[in-house]
């Protein structure tokens, strides 16, 4: 697909600790920024607010010092508290028209689309972009609902003009064609993640999407 000025952000990284180890983690987004990636979204699972505050303060050091967006998973209140770019919320999280009320276009808010008929929720009308959930079937994230392949990833394309980030099971074999299928955005954990060369791999990775 074509860069999609509301979310020019071809490469998508989801960063947290446990998914790099035994890699450091600041490590890998440093050096994945550096290969080509263009946003970081840092989701942290097993954290104390304290602890994911502190590593949020961390990442968007670097996330700054590079000029990339940083998105806080679920945490709404630490996304204001560092400033960051935006929110990424699933269905049962905070939802997004509250957030909108509540801190307005102070953070772009990113939603996870687990079934077609979240389409037409009324959360839609707060929504900035959409996380499809999961691509394909992955170890990292096991609690999914649809499984929408490619062909699933296609036929939302012509359903909502909203930016479309492909997410689960993503790497260099089916990159190209989920981009190709209507995706404005590849997002990975593992594939950098648990690479050995995380910089060669999102410079890898980038050049399919073009
Ligand atoms: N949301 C849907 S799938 C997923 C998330 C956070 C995990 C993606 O991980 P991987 O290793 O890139 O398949
Ligand atoms: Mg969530």
């Amino acid at each position: 697909m074509a860069i999609n000025p509301l979310f020019p952000y071809p490469l998508y990284l989801v960063i947290s600790e446990q998914d790099c180890y035994p890699q450091s983690w600041l490590h890998v987004a440093e050096e994945a920024i550096i290969g080509g990636v263009d946003v970081i979204q840092l989701r942290e699972k097993n954290e104390t607010p304290t602890g994911f505050l502190k590593k949020a303060k961390k990442l968007k050091q670097i996330t700054d010092r590079y000029g990339i967006p940083l998105i806080i998973n679920d945490a709404v209140d630490i996304a204001i508290e560092i400033e960051a770019w935006g929110v990424h919320v699933g269905q049962n999280d905070r939802q997004p028209i509250e957030i909108r009320e509540k801190y307005g276009k102070r953070l772009q808010i990113g939603w996870s689309l687990e079934d077609r008929t979240q389409l037409n929720s009324k959360q839609m009308a707060a929504v900035d972009h959409l996380g499809v959930s999961p691509i394909f079937p992955t170890k990292t994230k096991t609690d999914t609902i649809t499984t929408w392949g490619i062909n699933g990833l296609g036929e939302l394309r012509n359903l909502t003009e909203k930016p479309l980030i492909a997410i689960g099971g993503m790497n260099r074999d089916n990159s190209a064609s989920a981009w190709l299928s209507g995706a404005n955005s590849i997002a990975v954990v593992s594939a950098i993640c648990q690479s050995k060369n995380p910089r060669e791999r999102s410079f890898q990775l980038k050049e399919l999407l073009t």
